[in-house]
């Protein structure tokens, strides 16, 4: 067997007011309860270091870009790496990222996998951007994603890390099944996941009631239908109003939930998860060289 012990560290409301100072202590308080139960890896969600700040439309650049990390590591967020190193504990953290690149300002919706050293071994840029570009004023509340993001340009790799294989994704990208394909193809193993899911959604409040099973359904799916460990970790609550879901959880290959949050506050929940376990099924029901028919899904790509 090859344990990796995993824990899903599930963040409750971040307020406009909480400065980056007072949330990475939360992450930090969160990495050493991980660290004392012996995991491996601490999972944070998606846009961990502050409020999930789509929800406001906001004319100024500026003050958009307030929510932006220009440096990763930076001066705030170096502890983060720091205590990482000195526990011995790898992590993923998603987070607003402003980079200069070929001459221009980009900003992405992005997460890191940090090795037990306290050094980034990977990073992956949010593809599926749900929401909308422009304000919408008759909504509740906005998910201005398409406006505050460029879609992610980095595909959707593996990283051999922690003794597997490993992937990464965003929220929205978890609910698309190319998401995990792409990866299983690529035989990963772990797929780690944050997410900020209201659990109402403007433009089809008939789904609100099911914001849950939706969540838990898409993760299983994606989990056993590419024999994979699936880790998906919200930030939830009631942040400024506006209630997240919770729903934590941690996926064997099998799509059997094994660990799960109780509550939608600051909250780890950790599981012994045995990448062998993977196998029987990417060798069995899921041989994906055996049994899948490639020649017919041209479709998929051609639109
Ligand atoms: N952050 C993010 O991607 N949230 C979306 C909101 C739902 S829009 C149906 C999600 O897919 O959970």
């Amino acid at each position: 067997s090859r344990i990796v012990t995993v824990a899903a560290a599930q963040l409750g409301p971040i307020e406009l007011a909480h400065s980056r100072a007072e949330v990475v202590d939360r992450l930090l308080a969160l990495m050493r309860q991980a660290a004392g139960m012996s995991c491996d890896i601490v999972v944070f969600p998606e846009l961990a270091l502050t409020t999930f700040f789509p929800r406001w439309f906001m004319a100024e650049q500026a003050e958009i870009d307030r929510f932006f990390e220009r440096e990763m590591p930076g001066p705030e967020t170096q502890p983060l790496f720091d205590e990482a190193a000195r526990l011995g504990i790898g992590f993923y953290l998603g987070y607003a990222e402003l980079a200069e690149e070929g001459g221009r300002t980009r900003r992405f919706n992005t997460s890191i996998l940090v090795d037990k050293q306290g050094r980034i071994v990977g990073k992956y840029r949010k593809i599926h951007l749900p929401g909308h570009a422009e304000h919408e004023p008759w909504r509740a509340f906005q998910h201005l994603e398409k406006r505050y993001f460029e879609t992610g340009d980095l595909g959707f790799p593996v990283w051999d890390a922690f003794g597997g294989v490993m992937g990464m994704c965003i929220c929205n990208d978890r609910r698309w099944p190319e998401t995990y394909r792409v990866m299983g193809l690529q035989g990963v193993e772990m797929i780690m996941l944050g997410y900020n899911t209201p659990v109402h959604n403007p433009p089809a409040p008939e789904h609100d009631a099911l914001s849950l099973h939706h969540n838990t359904l898409v993760m299983q799916a994606g989990a056993y239908q590419n024999a994979t460990w699936v880790v998906g970790v919200a930030k939830a609550g009631n942040e400024a109003g506006v209630p997240m879901i919770g729903g934590t959880q941690i996926i064997a290959p099998s799509g059997e939930t094994v660990a799960m949050c109780a509550t939608t506050n600051d909250e780890l929940a950790v599981a012994r998860c045995d990448l062998d376990l993977c196998t029987s099924y990417k060798e069995s029901v899921f041989n994906f060289d055996r049994h899948r028919q490639p020649a017919a899904y041209g479709l998929i790509t051609a639109r």
